[in-house]
């Protein structure tokens, strides 16, 4: 009898595992709530792939010997539900893509800083000359990279998302770099919930796999794993595992012989998110001359704390990506100007409490953008003298430019989503960054 598969979603990593399933000669039956691409439709007529669109039919989905669902699904949706209850597994397209590769794997997980990690270390790895695809959450699907070739090494972006339906996935890398409240809705509101979701990429690592994670983090000090541990941490000496002395970053003490203020990422997170890549590379015995020189030339990514453009003495910084608080906090640690503060959109329960002392210290306006700015105003209101609201991007520029004197900063980083006034984190960028350069 064949094999067969039904992979629920058709968006990236949907359309991904339908391919390499094909590939790999299963009976592929493809279902989604929405519409397909017409490309993709295209491509299944082509291969014989069987899809349907605009609805979920149970008694086809119970037909298969295994169920491939997308990470943007809910868990608990009915036919989820009826499929668990007929026994059948439900992985993820993470999972069914590991099956068919060989390469040598690092995860990288967190709430925050994972494509910028991912990037930092692809780009290391690729300076030594290693055969490397970068791939997962930062949008490339590992399934339909590797039904084209494998890999002698992946780096691949998980999100929690990701990692709920894993079952035997294993990675000769883990990194944790941090885990603070996001996502809280798929996770019945229960921090823990998320908590565990993100520690299940060391569930399956062996003693001669390798867990690098931030000591620093309360919610990592006490992580159990079978894998050898490597802590990162700017607070303290770690001996094995990366820590800061002089200014200079130490790993496995051994110097990379740089100063922080040198490495093309800057700000205490960065600072994190390079000592994670550097003890991934080391482990993969890249050379410390190769790991400094990819520290120092890695190009800066879109929306993540971008310098934008210095009008009349203002500087204006778009960190659209910014969709929670502790990626705001991190923004704001970084500034060394008077900050006048683009904040809002849609609020994932946000603790604004967390970001009081930044607040006082550096915000002299704030700026709201968002259909509802009552949690922040309530928030802020007796901790900065100036907040005003704006209904659209262009709004929100202009009372910046209004605000701010020359040697200030505008920094947009919203610690929320974008859904309420842009399709995305990246239109919300672009917005900025046209309204800036209009000014
Ligand atoms: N759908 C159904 N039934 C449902 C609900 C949705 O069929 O009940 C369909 C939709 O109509 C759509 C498809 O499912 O066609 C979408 O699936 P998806 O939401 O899982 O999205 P993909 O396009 O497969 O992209 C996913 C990740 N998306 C999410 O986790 C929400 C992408 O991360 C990832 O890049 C991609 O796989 C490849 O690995 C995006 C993301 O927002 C960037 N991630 C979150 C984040 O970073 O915060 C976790
Ligand atoms: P992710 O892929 O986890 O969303 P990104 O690298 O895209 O992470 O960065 C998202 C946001 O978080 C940006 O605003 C960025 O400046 C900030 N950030 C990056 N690294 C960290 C970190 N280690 N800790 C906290 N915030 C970070």
């Amino acid at each position: 009898m064949s094999k067969s598969v039904a992979v629920i979603g058709a968006g990236i990593s949907g359309y991904g595992a339908a391919i390499l399933a094909n590939k790999k000669g299963y009976d592929v039956f493809v279902s989604d709530r929405n519409k397909i691409s017409n490309d993709f439709k295209k491509i299944f007529l082509q291969n014989n792939i069987a899809w349907e669109e605009g609805k979920h039919s149970i008694n086809k989905l119970l037909k298969v010997n295994e169920v491939i669902k997308s990470p943007g699904i809910p868990t608990n949706t009915k036919e989820l539900r009826a499929i668990k209850a007929n026994n059948i597994p439900i992985i993820s397209e993470v999972e069914f893509a590991f099956r068919y590769s060989k390469a040598k794997i690092v995860s990288i997980t967190g709430s925050n800083g994972k494509t910028t990690t991912s990037l930092l270390l692809g780009h290391i790895l690729k300076k030594a000359g290693l055969d490397v695809l970068i791939a997962g959450n930062i949008g490339v699907s590992f399934a339909l990279s590797i039904s084209e070739r494998d890999y002698k090494y992946i780096v691949l972006e998980l999100s929690s998302f990701q990692l709920d339906d894993i079952k035997y996935f294993r990675s000769d890398i883990a990194i944790i770099l941090n885990i603070t409240p996001d996502h809280l809705n798929r996770y019945n509101n229960n921090f823990k919930d998320y908590i565990l979701s993100k520690r299940r990429i060391t569930e399956n690592q062996i003693s001669s796999d390798s867990l690098v994670f931030n000591i620093d983090d309360p919610n990592l000090n006490s992580l159990k794993t079978k894998a050898k541990k490597y802590p990162f941490s700017i607070l303290s000496k770690q001996i094995e595992g990366g820590y800061l002395s002089n200014n200079k970053i130490i790993i496995n003490q051994n110097y990379i012989n740089m100063t922080i203020q040198e490495l093309a990422l800057q700000g205490k997170h960065n600072i994190y998110n390079s000592m994670a890549a550097s003890i991934a590379a080391r482990v993969f015995e890249v050379k410390d001359s190769v790991i400094r020189k990819s520290l120092m030339d890695f190009q800066n990514i879109e929306h993540r704390l971008e310098y934008v453009l210095t009008v009349h003495g203002i500087d204006f910084i778009n960190d659209s990506k910014a969709t929670n608080v502790n990626s705001c906090w991190f923004a704001l640690e970084s500034m060394k100007k008077d900050v006048i503060w683009i904040v809002g959109g849609v609020d994932k329960g946000n603790d604004y409490l967390q970001l009081n002392e930044m607040v006082l210290d550096k915000v002299k306006a704030i700026i709201c953008l968002g259909k509802s700015n009552n949690n922040i105003i309530e928030a802020f209101k007796d901790k900065v003298d100036t907040i005003v609201q704006a209904s659209s991007m262009k709004e929100a520029v202009n009372h910046s430019y209004t605000l701010a004197n020359k040697g200030e900063v505008v920094l947009l980083s919203p610690a929320c989503a974008s859904f309420d006034l842009f399709d995305n984190f990246e239109q919300r960028g672009f917005e900025f960054k046209k309204a800036v350069r209009s000014l």
